[in-house]
Parts: C-alpha cells; structure tokens; sequence
C-alpha cells in the first residue's frame, strides 16, 4: 500500500501552503499535491474601486513583495494612456523595487530556507524541528547561525533604505501614476548610498560564502527537484528610456530561449475552487470567482500556463534569459541563482542611485481616462508577476492578478499537469518518512508566498468562511 506524507502547513514560508507525497515502497515520491489553504479575495474588492486604488490595495496581498504589487499596478494603469514617466522616476522606482528585493531575498536564505541545512539553537522558536542530515561542522554551524542574527539587522537597513524614496515599508505610498512623489535631495540621496554600502558589504561577503558553504556541502540538490525545466520571465527594471531591462524577459525551453508572447498566458481552475468559467482564460478577460468544495479541487491557487505547458518563474529563470547562470535547474541551483541576483541587484544599485538627478522631474501631474485597459508586468522576488486592469467611468471592471507562486505552486491544470513545485517534489527519495526533509529543501527553493487574504479558512477544520459554497470536505482528492 502507498504511504502518503502530508506536510500541513509547511513552515518558514509566507501564507499557508500543504504538501502532500505519496511515495512508494522505496521512499520514492510517486505523486505529489500543493494546496494553497487560503482565498485571496483581492481581485473581488478592487471592482468597483477607482483603478488608482489598486496600487495601495494590492500591496497589502503580501508584506514581503509589496513594491513589486505597486510596479505592477501603476505600470498597468500608465499603460491604459500609454504614459511613460521621466527616466529620473524610473531610476526611484528601481531604487525603492529593488531595496524591496534585497531585504527579501536575504530573508529567503537566512531566516526561511537556512534551518534546513544548518541547526537553530536549541531553544524557541528554532525547535522543535527536524533533526536530520545536518552536514556543518559545529564551527561551520555556529558561524551561519550568527549570520543568521546578523541577517535580521541587515534586513532592517534595506527597509530602512527602501523607505528613503517610499515614504514607508512594506506598503510603500510615494508610487502613483505620472512618476514617484518623494523627490531626491542630495541629503536622502546620500542616506541611501550609506545604507546601500553596509546591506551591499554583507551581501559580497557573508551571503555569498555562507551560499558556497551550503552548496558545497549539499552539491547533490544540484540534482534534486527540477520540477517542469521550463522557465519564463516577463523582464524588469528598465535600464534607459528605449526598453532595456536589466533582467531579460523571455522563455526557455527544451534547451531554447525564446521571445515571450503575453497572448499565450492562460489561467486554469479545473482543479482549483474557482467556478468553472473562471478558468480557461487569458487574464485580461479573467475572472476570479470562488466554488469552495468543486469536485476534483483541492487549491485556492489558479494554475496559470504558458501555451498550455507548466512553467517555472523567479531567480532562477532570470539569471537564465540574462544567460548569466545556466548550470541546471534544481533545488541548489535556486539557490544559487537567487545569491548572484542578489549580489548584481546590489551592484547595479549603486550605478542607479550615483545616476539620480536632484533637478530633473519625478513626477508628472495626470488625471485619469474615464475608460482603459492596461497590463503591468514585472519581476517580484519570486518571479514573472502580471497585473491586468480594465475600467469605466474611472472605476474597475476587472482586476486580474497573476502572481510567481501561482506559476511555481499551481495545482494541476484542466489537462492533468502538474505545477512546478508539484513536478519538483516527484522523483526525490526521503530518507526518513517521519523526518522528510528533502520534501521542505525542495519546496523552500521556491521561496513559495502563499498569500495574505482576509477570508482564512482550512476545509478540514470545517471553519466557516464568506463565499464557502457548503459541500463536503475535498479529502476524497487525494
Ligand atoms: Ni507574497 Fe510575491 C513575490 C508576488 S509571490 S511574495 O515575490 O507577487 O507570488
Ligand atoms: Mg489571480
């Protein structure tokens, strides 16, 4: 008989996510399930709204990519009057974006994924915890782990260096369409070189050789958890005013780049609690009605495709289309993709702000069209995020939001395929079944953000929920 591991909730990632393994007499996984276990209803509260809402709405989705959600959004509504701001506003938007990406992708190796290589002190709230195949030596092991305390002020520093343009962090407020509101000064200019010189110093020093450590003591995850192999980006941050972007957009597969076509993004919910017709579309039509208890269903996740295949997004498929790390596809090479994105991110950051003008413009006053459409795409942490907006008479109609872990963590689609993740997690074999521990290095590499939401429920605590259409528990799924 199979034996199913079900990790419920997987810990040290944001919002609320369950696997589920069914391995085989080997301890090899045979089939795998992720269940997003919370409704995101954010695209339900934004119709109606003024579409300039969106950029502070959206942001509350997550604490972690906020300014990746304003980009997002801003960039969706400029593109419904086709406006472009001022380079100047760019070069703040990159700046204020990519603060957000350093503190969050030291959070990511730190203080989510480090605990599964290195032993927290034994002490709350490090334990209790698996305690299996920890391969440092207690010196290598007390070095990271003061690391680790190091981390948490680092992090404090590129949120204190992202609120010098945002006005605040998370949830930033100086992003609006027609450019960005806080204007640059010699003296806030200066304030962020000094916090971007001592994040930047622990980043070419401590996070890139505690990631060596780690990957050289665990150089078989260079073969574990590949997942789909392919890979997408939409590209972002703009380096000039004609188009380029510091990371690329494009899609790889079976060993060939290509141009991405946005026209070929789907969004599926055969096997998400969606009603059936929000499934089957591309997002600019989307819709995102929840069916709690549809038959065959077990995620609040959507499962998005390219041209109708899986896809993986985040650091990993950037440094690709950059052609700039190209080793593999697997669960140390995220890892490693996600540190030398870090460490270009850091460096191209202080080009950006020497390149900041005191004098010319950041902002440009507009008003806003009755009625438009307009997608914004960027690159959060976590990969390709999309949003779409469509309005009339300045309010929104539709607001479609794809996020990177609706691409990384998606259940299977109306064809049976698996997401990413869900690929990933097939084929590894566990060493103990009471101590998975592959399972967690496997679904950390992703950095998964389930997704804040203000309808929590889990549907095997029977907790009463808005929108829950009352039908048995989807245990039988599995
Ligand atoms: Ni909540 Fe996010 C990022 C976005 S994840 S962290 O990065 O958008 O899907
Ligand atoms: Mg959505």
């Amino acid at each position: 008989m199979a034996t199913i591991i079900k990790i419920d909730p997987v810990t040290r990632l944001e919002g609320h996510l369950k696997i589920e393994v069914e391995v085989d007499s080997t301890n090899k996984v045979i089939n795998a399930h992720s269940t997003g276990n919370m409704f995101r209803g954010f695209e339900k509260i934004l119709t109606g709204r003024d579409p300039r809402d969106a950029i502070h709405i959206t942001q509350r989705i997550c604490g972690l990519c906020p300014v990746s959600h304003a980009i997002a959004s801003v960039k969706a509504i400029e593109d419904s009057f086709k406006f472009k701001p001022t380079f100047n506003a760019i070069l703040l938007r990159n700046l204020i974006q990519s603060g957000n990406y350093l503190s969050d992708h030291i959070l990511h190796f730190y203080h989510l994924a480090l605990l599964d290589y290195a032993k927290g002190p034994t002490q709350s709230p490090w334990t209790p915890g698996y305690n299996i195949d920890f391969r440092l030596s207690d010196a290598e092991n007390s070095a990271i782990i003061n690391n680790y305390i190091k981390a948490l002020d680092i992090r404090r520093k590129a949120h204190e260096m992202t609120a010098v343009f945002a006005g605040k962090i998370p949830h930033v407020m100086s992003i609006v369409p027609g450019g960005v509101t806080q204007k640059p000064t010699a003296e806030n200019i200066s304030k962020y070189k000094a916090y971007l010189n001592e994040v930047k110093a622990f980043i070419d020093n401590e996070y890139m050789s505690d990631l060596n450590l780690i990957a050289s003591k665990y150089s078989d995850y260079y073969s574990i958890g590949k997942g789909s192999g392919n890979l997408l980006t939409y590209g972002a941050f703009d380096l000039d005013a004609t188009g380029n972007t510091l990371f690329k957009s494009g899609i790889y597969k079976n060993g060939t780049y290509s141009a991405i076509d946005i026209t070929k993004i789907k969004e599926y919910a055969g096997c998400s609690w969606y009603t059936t017709d929000s499934g089957d579309k591309h997002p600019s039509i989307g819709k995102t009605e929840p069916y709690y208890g549809k038959a065959g269903a077990y995620s609040w996740l959507k499962a998005p495709r390219y041209n109708a295949e899986a896809y993986e997004v985040g650091p990993l498929a950037r440094m690709f289309m950059n052609k700039e790390y190209t080793r593999g596809i697997s669960v140390m090479d995220r890892h490693m993709a996600r540190g030398l994105e870090t460490k270009k991110l850091a460096q191209q950051m202080i080009s950006w702000i020497n390149s900041v003008s005191t004098t010319q413009s950041v902002y440009t006053q507009l008003g806003l069209p009755t009625s438009g459409i307009g997608v914004g795409l960027t690159e959060a942490p976590r990969g390709a995020l999309g949003h779409w907006v469509g309005f009339s008479s300045q309010r929104v109609t539709n607001y479609q939001i794809v996020t990177p872990t609706c691409w990384n963590v998606s259940p299977r689609d109306d064809f049976g395929q698996m997401g990413a993740l869900e690929q990933a997690l097939v084929g590894v074999t566990i060493q103990d079944i009471n101590q998975p521990i592959e399972l967690l290095r496997i679904v950390h590499s992703f950095d998964p953000c389930t997704g804040c939401s203000i309808h929590v429920m889990d549907p095997e605590k029977n907790v009463k929920a808005k929108f829950v259409v009352s039908t048995p528990s989807p245990k039988g799924v599995f």
